[in-house]
């Protein structure tokens, strides 16, 4: 059932014993999304805590203490989660088609798997929608929950640069900020900073960059090899998305990551007004119009190939090519 604000805060007030979870490989706006329901639920002395895949560095540190709490959960939420298919936890054992209580979520893709949605599309982020829902139920924004909520904020706006920033969102960033938390300290360590391997990596896959559909699309590959070669974790690589579609002309940029040999995740990025969640779906997958996601098992040869016909079906029928 599709819930509104009130009715999400006022089912969190009734819970207790919450585990709170997001999808893998989590981003900035997963963890601090997570992390900002948990620091706010426990402060109403309420037990939760969070079950997230490994973080990438930049963002791990927001988890500390949260993943430890001796209770067997009741409830469970997730947050920054279309699907329950890509939902992601620490550890192995866990049913990906487990009742999940309640949904937080801004992606226009949800599929409402949970019993109970608060679904915002407009928020910029999931960490948006988790601020309106703790000013809901009257919980006070630390400097400790504003820098998750911040964090998730500006990791799903490239730090306020996307289109999809809108004066709300700049104003719960003000709120944020508000609190105290050093800004230009955060930024830096998420927007500023690289890390030797991911230098490297990111070098490598520039040199594999390849325009395609008249310089309308450009397609970056990190392959296995070179995960091997730079050591690099996989949840360090999320910045080589944003890297094809910044070249002029290009209205899909593509970026295909082979971490285990012969599985390709794959990340859309696109300009206005091609739509990347529509080719997103033609290989199960899902997202916003600006950025989704999908998977290709197969060779790389046959992982590009399939990947630009859908891109091309795409801009052909919306007359982009
Ligand atoms: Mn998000």
């Amino acid at each position: 059932m599709r819930i509104n604000k009130a009715q999400a805060a006022e089912m969190l007030l009734s819970m207790d014993n919450i585990l709170i979870l997001a999808h893998e490989n989590p981003d900035g706006d997963a963890v601090g999304s997570a992390c900002a329901l948990c620091k706010g639920l426990r402060q109403l002395e309420k037990k939760a805590k969070i079950s997230l895949e490994p973080a990438a560095k930049i963002d791990a540190y927001l988890t500390e203490g949260l993943t430890s709490g001796d209770f067997e959960p009741l409830y469970k939420v997730a947050v920054d989660t279309a699907d329950c298919k890509i939902l992601g936890v620490g550890g192995t054992s866990f049913q990906k088609d487990v009742k999940i209580d309640l949904c937080i979520d801004h992606h226009i893709s949800n599929v409402f798997y949970a019993e109970n949605t608060y679904l915002d599309e407009k928020a910029a982020a999931a960490a948006e929608a988790v601020a309106d829902i703790l000013s809901e139920m009257k919980i006070k924004i630390t400097k400790d929950i504003a820098e998750c909520l911040y964090v998730g904020i500006s990791t799903d706006t490239g730090c306020f640069r996307y289109g999809n920033t809108t004066p709300k969102t700049l104003r719960t960033a003000a709120d944020m900020a508000d609190t105290g938390i050093d800004i230009g300290k955060i930024n830096k360590i998420q927007f500023e900073t690289k890390s030797k391997e991911y230098a490297e990596i990111e070098k490598l896959a520039i040199a594999s960059m390849e325009t395609y559909l008249e310089g309308k699309c450009a397609v970056i590959i990190v392959t296995n090899e070179m995960y091997k070669q730079t050591g690099i974790a996989d949840s360090e690589t999320q910045p080589l998305a944003s890297i094809p579609r910044q070249i002029d002309g290009v209205l899909v940029g593509i970026t295909m990551k082979e971490k285990q040999p012969g599985f390709f995740r794959i990340s859309i990025r696109t300009n206005e007004p091609a739509d990347a969640s529509e080719i997103a779906k033609f290989l199960g997958g899902g997202g916003h119009k600006m950025a989704a996601g999908c998977s290709y098992s197969g060779t790389k040869e046959n992982a590009v190939g399939t990947v630009l016909q859908y891109t091309e079906m795409v801009l052909r029928e919306t007359g982009l090519i």
